[in-house]
């Protein structure tokens, strides 16, 4: 065995590189699309090129008859057993779920929507063979705006006869955890500051690195899955509930996975599909998507629209808050569907102390990629909205972003919070986080190179963006999770397997797929065991080797995963004290352990943890009544949520003549609690903040008027580069979580909720002068010139009368238009 060193917490916190990354970058991954099987077939999804259409008729006598051929399947060939592909979180009882078939069968409700499977000897021959398809559609209007679609004019299921899928709402009032909003409006009409705004969250596609592949195989006693998702275990459970195979029969593994940023938080089509098709022919068989099908049937996130009114006093205090989502599901309710944006609820009013509220969402169908979790989901679109409204008000008021911000925040001291929504915030710190963030800024200076800019009319003008955020991550509450409607729990498992030689074996339930637990969860082992970081193996992902668990998404492993790992580690120490004290011939109570080693207090007698295992293996001299075997399991759910936070600021140049933006810093500081490994949370935050700077600078995807995804490529759908990006400045104040006991937060999503607002701001702050005061996001070149041309020529023109930012008609005909200063009084 390795030498157990003294530092008690010599591990966490230290910036270990990754275990996994050796692995990850000398060729030995196993992605799913390397396993190959005896007499394993290839499979290709003939899709839908039509966003809404009836099936007619599918003549697949041409392609059964390609070379390679072995058989071609449409939904009614495979009807039996096919299972559905399900919504686990339907908001209410009165929510309208089409059901969504892997495979269509005479209606086919987005573009991209499989209609036949071609299983073939290689893969080149399935897709040849999936040309040859032919089938006849009768084509039916779409409708593709979830605003137009309120109007139940065009409906993208027929058969539903509304394209409304569920109301939900959250008034403080109503819930006894605030005042009532109408009220506060009603004031701040007559006597204070409203807001009134229209913000768009646009569609984004998720862009994991490998794409998503499956491979099923139905020889053997048990069906094996191998398949690149997020969530093994719940797939296991989901397939069983919906096709009739008993679970035992099922075993799901997630090998390494290239990412998946919530875009493989899904059960998928295609894996219902690779099932059905294995099954029939009795082979195994494996479908690997290419990436233009990623884009189109991958599922798609955020797509809202936001209507906000703030209500203010004159100083800027905020007395209430108001928010009428219109979220646009897309062609189903996917496996968390309607409940994405409905997590906003819990998230608009963000790190205030608001009085009054009301959340309202409408969720709505249309005849484009059905939408679900894309990282943040839900919050950074809350996040986005709120940041920005901040920023209104204290352009507004007439000061600067931070004081609107100081005025309405929770202070420190106020923890722990019950926000205006009933949820308990555990702690926080702003101010530090704050006070930190404008330091390593240089806020002062750059505020008054602004200010020279402004003065002397310079054509490059700078501006200044401030997000303070927090975020709820960590899901988890299993009884809050079922309040909601949500159809899991939000409990986490860990198993330690303490090996006779010493080493140990981690089973974790969390299930990564870029995030580096193999490492961090060695650190905390390392810590809580005494046990070398090198002596010990983290197992994920096949739920043969570890059968509970709830997987990976909302930032929730180490919260609750880790915690988990903890109350395991405890346990294996309390099993392993008795026979520690039983070796040392000493009482239960006299015997202590530190940093590895059982000890009899005050003397230099002791046993290291290897020593114990080593003992319990063999039995030979155990305590009477004690088991031979150290290995220890846990299970963990905490009584709230993560709540993150942190002070993103950002400088943007912006060339008043071309509308090009640049970004000139970026200063992070996130409150994560305590940290386990700084390397991997500063490789999150890297990652997360560029895709939150993504959506506000480059990403869109963009529809046609005929349901085709028309940014079906990364030529059209403009994913940054490092090259896109500058070096970021990234600390961390630590404010611990008081819901576990490491006292850690979640990191995975805190970037790309806290940045979209922080670069947005700064874009319109640099222009805001020349009557600016929004940019539709992507803040492309050309809608930043025409925000500043817009204004200029309505200059003067400005009634000071209540409008939403965007008439709706403009955003419609002219996406790519900016806002003037219509600022409501
Ligand atoms: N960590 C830490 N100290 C903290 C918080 C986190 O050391 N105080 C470490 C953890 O030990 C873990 C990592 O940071 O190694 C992320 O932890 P956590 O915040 O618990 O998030 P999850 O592990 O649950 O990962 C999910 C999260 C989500 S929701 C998305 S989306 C996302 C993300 O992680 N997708 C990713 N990060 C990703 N990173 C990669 N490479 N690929 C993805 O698809």
């Amino acid at each position: 065995m390795t030498a157990v060193d003294d530092r008690p917490t010599a591990e966490i916190g230290s910036a270990r590189k990754r275990k996994e990354d050796l692995r990850l970058i000398t060729g030995r991954t196993k992605w799913t699309d390397n396993i190959q099987l005896p007499g394993m077939l290839h499979l290709a999804m003939v899709r839908s090129p039509f966003a809404h259409a009836n099936i007619t008729a599918i003549d697949t006598a041409q392609a059964k008859a390609a070379p390679g051929v072995i058989g071609v399947f449409t939904g009614s060939d495979l009807a039996e057993g096919l299972g559905v592909v399900a919504n686990a979180w339907p908001l209410n009882d009165e929510q309208k779920t089409p059901t969504h078939l892997p495979i269509a069968v005479d209606h086919v409700a987005c573009a991209g929507e499989i209609v036949a499977v071609v299983a073939a000897r290689s893969a080149a021959a399935a897709r040849d063979a999936a040309e040859l398809v032919d089938v006849d559609y009768d084509e039916l209007p779409a409708v593709l705006d979830a605003r137009e679609a309120l109007k139940d004019e065009v409906l993208a299921h027929p058969g539903l006869g509304t394209n409304k899928s569920a109301f939900w709402q959250l008034d403080s009032a109503a819930a006894g955890t605030g005042g009532d909003v109408g009220a506060a409006i009603d004031e701040a009409r007559e006597n204070g500051i409203l807001i009134e705004r229209v913000y768009r969250q646009q569609r984004l596609v998720p862009a994991f690195m490998e794409p998503r592949s499956t491979v099923v195989d139905p020889t053997g006693e048990q069906i094996v899955i191998w398949t690149a998702t997020q969530i093994p275990h719940i797939l296991r459970f989901l397939i069983a509930a919906t096709t009739g195979i008993p679970e035992s029969k099922v075993r799901v593994i997630a090998p390494d996975v290239g990412g998946g940023f919530g875009g493989k938080l899904q059960t998928t089509p295609e894996e219902f599909a690779t099932l059905a098709v294995a099954r029939r022919l009795g082979k195994p068989c494996k479908y690997t998507e290419t990436r233009s099908e990623t884009m189109v049937s991958g599922h798609h996130g955020r797509d809202q629209w936001q209507t906000l009114t703030l209500a203010a006093t004159k100083d800027g205090t905020v007395t209430g808050l108001k928010v009428d989502l219109v979220a646009d599901l897309g062609a189903y309710v996917a496996i968390l569907g309607g409940g994405v944006p409905v997590l906003g609820a819990w998230m608009f009013h963000a790190i205030y102390k608001f009085p009054a509220y009301q959340f309202n969402c409408q969720t709505v169908l249309t005849n484009k990629t059905w939408v679900d979790a894309y990282r943040g989901a839900g919050r950074p679109e809350a996040t986005y909205a709120i940041e920005r409204l901040m920023d209104e008000l204290a352009a507004e008021v007439g000061v600067d972003p931070l004081v609107i911000r100081e005025k309405n925040w929770i202070t420190h001291d106020e923890f722990p919070f019950s926000s205006v929504s009933g949820m308990t915030y555990d702690s926080g710190n702003y101010e530090a986080a704050t006070a930190r963030a404008t330091e390593l800024f240089d806020y002062e200076a750059l505020r008054a190179e602004q200010r020279r800019r402004r003065d002397s009319n310079d054509p490059v003008q700078l501006g200044i963006g401030v997000s303070t955020f927090t975020e709820m991550c960590g899901l988890a509450p299993s009884r809050i999770l079922g309040a909601l409607n949500y159809g899991a729990g939000g409990w986490e498992h860990a198993t330690i397997r303490m090996l006779a030689t010493g080493k140990v074996e981690v089973l974790s339930g969390a299930t990564p797929h870029g995030q580096g637990h193999e490492t961090a969860w060695s650190q905390i082992v390392a810590d809580r065991l005494g046990v070398a970081f090198e002596d010990i193996e983290v197992l994920h992902g096949d739920t043969q080797i570890v059968p509970k668990g709830l997987d990976t998404y909302g930032s929730r492993s180490l919260v609750i995963g880790g915690e988990a790992l903890v109350k395991a580690a405890d346990k294996v120490i309390e099993k392993a004290k008795p026979i520690a004290a039983h070796l040392l011939e000493a009482g239960v109570d006299d015997v202590e352990f530190s940093a590895g080693r059982f000890s009899v207090k005050g003397t230099d007698k002791g046993v290291t943890m290897a020593e114990v295992a080593l003992a319990a293996w063999t039995g030979h001299n155990l305590p009477d009544g004690v088991e031979p075997n150290l290995d220890s399991d846990a299970t963990f759910d905490a009584y709230t949520f993560s709540f993150p936070h942190g002070t993103h600021l950002c400088a943007m140049e912006v060339d008043t003549e071309t509308g090009a933006s640049t970004m000139r810093s970026y200063v992070a500081v996130d409150d994560i609690g305590t940290i386990i490994n700084p390397l991997i949370v500063a490789g999150q935050e890297h990652g997360g903040i560029v895709q939150g700077i993504a959506q506000a600078l480059w990403e869109g995807a963009e529809y046609d008027e005929n349901g085709t995804l028309v940014t079906g490529s990364f030529v059209d759908y403009t994913l940054p580069t490092a090259a896109d990006t500058i070096s970021f400045v990234v600390d961390n104040t630590v404010t611990p979580s008081t819901t576990n006991t490491l006292g850690t937060k979640g990191v995975g999503e805190a970037g790309c909720i806290a940045s979209t607002p922080a670069v947005v701001n700064a874009i319109v702050d640099a222009v805001r002068h020349l009557g600016v005061n929004d940019v539709q996001m992507p803040c492309t070149p050309e809608r930043v010139w025409k925000a500043i041309q817009t204004a200029g020529a309505h200059s003067g023109e400005v009634t000071g009368e209540a409008q939403p930012h965007f008439a709706d008609d403009t955003l419609n005909q002219d996406p790519s238009a900016g806002a003037t200063d219509g600022a409501a009084q």
